[in-house]
């Protein structure tokens, strides 16, 4: 099956919560592979680019001021379907339909700080780790 690779951030709030262990730990056993990760700050110029599409929603705000409130931890994570398997892994981004099992499913109940964020087509995949990552932070298994 052909690797695909994802783009992967731990928000503020999983940071805050300690849950980042959890949530590497749980994306390490699916048996993904790392191939980049890093602890670091979003500020508002790189927040609004990566929250561009949500520009004119009500929620935008909030947002920006959620996801630059604290450090994040960026991934790329690579394997057979990651990006559909991540997607699947995270769950709903509404944590009342986020089903058992799932990372919002079982550790989550807010609408916006959702824990965790990964890209949903290979092509945001590729526009998101180039945002985040210089070429020579990805490290080939
Ligand atoms: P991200 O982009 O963070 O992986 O989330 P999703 O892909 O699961 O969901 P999204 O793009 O629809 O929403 C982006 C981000 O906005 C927050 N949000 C969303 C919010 O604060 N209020 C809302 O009403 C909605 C719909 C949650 C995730």
């Amino acid at each position: 099956m052909e690797q695909q690779r994802t783009f992967v951030l731990l928000k503020p709030d999983a940071v805050e919560r300690r849950l980042v262990g959890e949530l590497v730990q749980r994306l390490e056993q699916k048996d993904l592979d790392l191939v980049a990760l890093k602890l670091m700050r979003v500020d508002k110029a790189l927040a609004e680019r990566h929250y561009a599409e949500h520009r004119e929603k009500p929620f935008f705000k909030e947002l920006i001021g959620f996801i630059t409130r604290g450090p994040v931890v960026a991934m790329v994570v690579e394997g057979p379907q990651a990006i559909t398997v991540v997607r699947q892994m995270m769950g709903a981004t509404n944590p009342f339909q986020a089903t058992a099992g799932t990372i919002r499913g079982d550790l989550g109940l807010d609408l916006t700080a959702n824990l965790i964020h990964g890209s949903d087509s290979p092509e945001s995949a590729k526009k998101e780790i180039e945002r985040f990552f210089q070429a020579e932070e990805l490290i080939a298994a």
